[in-house]
């Protein structure tokens, strides 16, 4: 293990205790610099801005969460693994593994620190392209060796109105039953008003990475969420040549980025024994099937009134004022 790792973990965690906290959505949160971070992993996010070494072959998968980001992964793993696994093996690693398991998020690989398998061991070992996932601000990242490596950026954002429903139907399902008194709905969606989300405010996170990818396009691909369920084909096609690695003639005759969209798929993935039986979770245990739920466009029909919706929409479009993206426009 590195001289000092361990020590550094214990820092950081003195650290962020030092933060300011603030409600949070069912778990306490500290606020840092303009965002705020579920309490748990902000000394995990600290040690991964000041360890990590990005490499230029690194491929970064940033989101809000519940905004498509295992979807994300697993069509970013079978895009760049298919040389070695073809998106229609029998034996393909989505079929076996959680997406979780295979593109681990950074802020996890951190938390779960072990002395004897530090993160930074963990990380060496990947072969390139490693994938990887945050839900890290883009400031932070900036802080990191991300800034410098020009490793390629993949940002996913979600119609904020649906990542918020999905978000209070997965801590309903997540928080142990003694935890803490169930957050009703209402109150949930004052709080997000407030831009209280993890790793939020979601305009702010989205505004960040949207401004990052019209700067530098060839490095930071920006994606919706809803375009992705609109166009899964064409979003697949252009992931790849983002990602250096378009698809051949040959590929496209033979039906390989169909392939990709269909193993990545709800019914596909929700139908893998990991994604079903298997469990995720350090502090809060929860099923990975709690990552597949209904995966559609205007969910939050089903709990916001209109006027809730609009009030998320005039907020939103509000705070993106002059950053050049709208979620009503793009
Ligand atoms: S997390 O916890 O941040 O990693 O969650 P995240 O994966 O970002 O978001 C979960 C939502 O994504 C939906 N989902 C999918 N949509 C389309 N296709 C596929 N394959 C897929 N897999 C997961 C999932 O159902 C959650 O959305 P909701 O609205 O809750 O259904």
């Amino acid at each position: 293990m590195p001289m000092g790792e361990e020590d550094a973990f214990a820092t950081y965690e003195a650290l962020a205790s030092s933060f300011p906290t603030c409600r949070g959505l069912r778990r306490p949160y500290r606020k840092y610099g303009n965002f705020i971070y579920p309490a748990h992993l902000m000394a995990p996010t600290l040690a991964m801005r000041d360890a990590f070494v990005a490499r230029p072959t690194d491929v970064l998968l940033a989101t809000m969460p519940k905004s498509g980001t295992t979807w994300l992964k697993a069509l970013v793993f079978a895009v760049t693994h298919r040389g070695c696994h073809a998106p229609d093996d029998e034996r393909h690693p989505l079929l076996c593994s959680s997406p979780h398991d295979l593109v681990p998020f950074l802020h996890t690989l951190y938390q779960n620190h072990h002395p004897e398998y530090p993160p930074s061991s963990c990380l060496e070992e990947m072969p390139p392209p490693r994938i990887l996932a945050v839900h890290a601000p883009f400031s932070l990242l900036q802080e990191s060796s991300v800034a410098e490596s020009r490793c390629r950026i993949v940002y996913l954002c979600r119609d904020p109105k649906d990542a918020l429903v999905s978000f209070w139907h997965f801590i309903d399902k997540a928080a142990p039953p003694s935890s803490t008194a169930s957050l009703a709905f209402p109150e949930a969606f004052e709080l997000f008003c407030d831009g209280v989300f993890p790793f939020g405010p979601i305009w702010d996170h989205m505004a960040e990475y949207w401004k990052e990818s019209v700067a530098r396009p060839d490095e930071v691909m920006f994606l919706r969420y809803e375009h992705l369920k609109e166009d899964t084909l064409g979003s697949v096609k252009q992931l790849a040549e983002f990602l250096g690695c378009p698809f051949t003639v040959e590929e496209v005759a033979g039906g390989v980025p169909e392939a990709v969209v269909a193993l990545c798929s709800m019914d596909q993935m929700r139908d893998v024994r990991a994604n079903r039986d298997g469990e995720h979770g350090v502090s809060w245990k929860f099923k990975n099937s709690a990552f597949f739920r209904k995966g559609e466009v205007g969910d939050w029909n089903e709990l916001m009134t209109p006027e809730m919706a609009r009030r998320i929409d005039a907020t939103v479009e509000e705070k993106l004022r002059g950053s050049g993206l709208s979620l009503i426009r793009n």
